[in-house]
């Protein structure tokens, strides 16, 4: 008998066995991880059950490279497909991993109807887009995790910059995820003050845009394969959120039916995150050079999602 939520992880490569990882040391579910590489999700899943005894967890992990194990899944994370190289640019994945995308989501949805899909695969937005036409769920179901990630980022340079706690910084990202995005610097607080209080333009500037490159800066510096800490644990924020029913607050990319003056497209805003999915879009008002910055990132998610026509 299953009594604890079941968890799918799909893709258990570099973000996906880390995401398996930090939600059983949660213990928010079982874990089944799914990859095509004969014997891997299978190995690692049995190193993480055996880290259960240490690290004092009970979750159940099982390994696969077929989906029967997935049946009944109240959340399905979809990371699998290619990962960006050096001077690969995240729209040049597009072809190859809505391939990807597409045949997992064909997997998944059949057999766990009711579960909540979070999509990581790059180019995100697009892939959310992909994944809520192919499994005809409620948009409310499915959701992209990539603004956790990009807040994660700005709060860490502002509390280097200001040498202050991380915990005491909040941030605001828009946007979709890729060069475009924009971060919010008078929504993005420190201890509630605005840093546009407490840094000038210039620093603040510098932040904004070394967390625009932040995923580029990490894979430059690791050469092959890009980041995946911090990306695995905004998942395991979003599913934290979900399954414990918080209506956290968090950014996502979510299907905007007018709101932002958008309609009919995934892109990164504030989200209330509960059982149910996206429970709520939270719309705050942008002055005009923000809704000029959004717009554009707006215009970048839909040329990508209008080439796999979608
Ligand atoms: O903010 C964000 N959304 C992101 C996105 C942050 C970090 C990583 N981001 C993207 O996630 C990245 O650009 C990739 O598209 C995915 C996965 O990144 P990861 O770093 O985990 O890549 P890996 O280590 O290469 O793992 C991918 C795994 C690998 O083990 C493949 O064998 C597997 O996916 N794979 C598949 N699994 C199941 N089914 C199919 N068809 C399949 N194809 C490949």
């Amino acid at each position: 008998m299953q009594s604890r939520p079941k968890i799918t992880v799909v893709g258990a490569g570099n973000v996906g066995a880390s995401v398996a990882q930090y939600t059983v040391e949660k213990e928010l579910g079982d874990v089944v991880l799914v990859d095509v590489i004969e014997g891997m999700p299978q190995g690692k899943s049995l190193d993480l059950a055996q880290t259960g005894p240490i690290h004092g967890y009970d979750s159940q992990l099982t390994g696969s490279n077929t989906y029967d194990a997935t049946a009944g899944s109240d959340i399905v994370i979809i990371t699998a497909g290619l990962a960006r190289k050096p001077g690969m640019t995240r729209d040049d994945l597009l072809f190859k991993n809505a391939e990807i995308v597409g045949a997992v989501v064909d997997q998944v949805a059949s057999r766990s109807p009711q579960a909540i899909l979070i999509l990581v695969t790059n180019p995100l937005d697009a892939m959310v887009q992909l994944a809520w036409k192919k499994s005809g769920f409620p948009h409310q179901r499915v959701i992209g995790m990539a603004g956790v990630l990009d807040s994660a980022r700005f709060r860490t340079f502002i509390a280097r910059e200001l040498d202050v706690s991380v915990e005491n910084v909040s941030a605001f990202v828009l946007g979709g995820h890729g060069d475009s995005m924009v971060p919010l610097p008078r929504y993005s607080t420190v201890a509630g003050i605005p840093i546009t209080d407490l840094l000038s333009p210039d620093r603040i500037e510098g932040l904004v845009t070394r967390t625009a490159n932040g995923g580029a800066e990490i894979v430059n510096l690791l050469k092959s394969g890009s980041a995946y800490y911090a990306p695995a644990a905004s998942v395991v924020e979003m599913v934290e959120a979900i399954l414990k029913d918080k209506k956290k607050i968090l950014p996502c990319a979510a299907y905007l039916d007018g709101q932002y003056g958008v309609r009919g497209l995934y892109v990164g805003v504030p989200v209330k995150l509960g059982r149910r999915g996206v429970e709520q879009i939270v719309e705050i008002t942008l002055t005009s050079d923000e809704q000029a910055a959004f717009d554009k990132s707006v215009a970048a998610v839909r040329e990508l999602v209008d080439k796999l026509k979608l």
